[in-house]
């Protein structure tokens, strides 16, 4: 099946799990707690994973699957196809405001992008890659951002980094910029990078599944995606991870460093 037959097969199942999410939604979530009080899980985030998976077995069996709720398989390895599923990103948010989340899919071949999504549910907004064809929002292309630096542009960050962790440079970095925003989902703060919105996104302990598609995003607008200290995104391990602009990646990048 050729990268554009994927995308279109891809498009169908997101739609199908919108439709879903969106019958679904206001029935009973049955929330439980993974970790703690702020790390939740419902019985969408699971069905969601489920549906997916079982669409991706069937269309394309043999190939890998990373998914958050483990629905997927062991993956050890980024040889071959493997498939990023986040079922719901900003599972708190969906509970809390019922809206604000994502369903997000990446596509890797050989530890390469090739096919990312994140679809803004409720403002019916699906950002999309395919290798090479940039980002486009429900199909129509958006421009690449300007290059700012870090002093000219707002960032955005999550609350358990600017709150709880211990990285006080990210605060020194905070105050070097115009602004912090948080949005509470990965996916969607990707987005705000790609859109130049925030010229960087910063944020501890992200999940492969979290990063994969922004990752892809970042590569096509010709703008920066690394780890804390520089080095290349691992997809098969949890990272610190900064999106950015050329011009802010270098900045955060000299602040984090220091
Ligand atoms: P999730 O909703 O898929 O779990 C919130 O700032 C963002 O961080 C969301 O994208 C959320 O993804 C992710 N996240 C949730 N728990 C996290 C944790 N313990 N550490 C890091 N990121 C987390
Ligand atoms: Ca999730």
């Amino acid at each position: 099946m050729s990268i554009a037959e994927r995308d279109t097969l891809i498009k169908k199942w997101l739609s199908e799990i919108k439709d879903y999410i969106i019958d679904q939604k206001d029935s009973n979530l049955d929330v439980e707690q993974k970790t703690a009080d702020n790390d939740l899980v419902t019985r969408m985030d699971k069905s969601i994973e489920e549906q997916l998976v079982n669409k991706i077995r069937e269309a394309f069996p043999g190939e890998k699957i990373v998914g958050e709720e483990g629905f997927g398989d062991e993956v050890n390895s980024l040889d071959g196809t493997v498939w990023f599923i986040d079922p719901i990103d900003g599972t708190l948010n969906f509970v809390m405001q019922q809206e604000n989340f994502a369903v997000m899919i990446g596509v890797y071949v050989d530890g390469i992008g090739q096919l990312g999504y994140i679809y803004d549910i409720t403002h019916d907004k699906l950002y999309s890659s395919t290798k090479g064809d940039g980002v486009r929002c429900n199909g129509q292309p958006i421009a690449k951002p300007a290059d700012l630096s870090l002093s000219k542009g707002l960032i955005a960050s999550s609350s358990a980094l600017m709150c709880k962790d211990k990285y006080p440079a990210v605060r020194t970095v905070g105050a070097e910029s115009l602004g912090v925003r948080m949005l509470g989902s990965a996916g969607l703060e990707s987005i705000e990078v790609a859109k130049g919105n925030v010229s960087a996104y910063i944020a501890s302990n992200l999940k492969p599944w979290d990063i994969a598609p922004g990752l892809l995003f970042m590569e096509e607008l010709g703008m920066i995606g690394t780890q804390f200290n520089s080095k290349p995104i691992d997809l098969l391990n949890n990272n610190n991870i900064v999106f950015a602009t050329k011009n802010a990646h270098k900045d955060i990048i000299d602040i984090l460093g220091e």
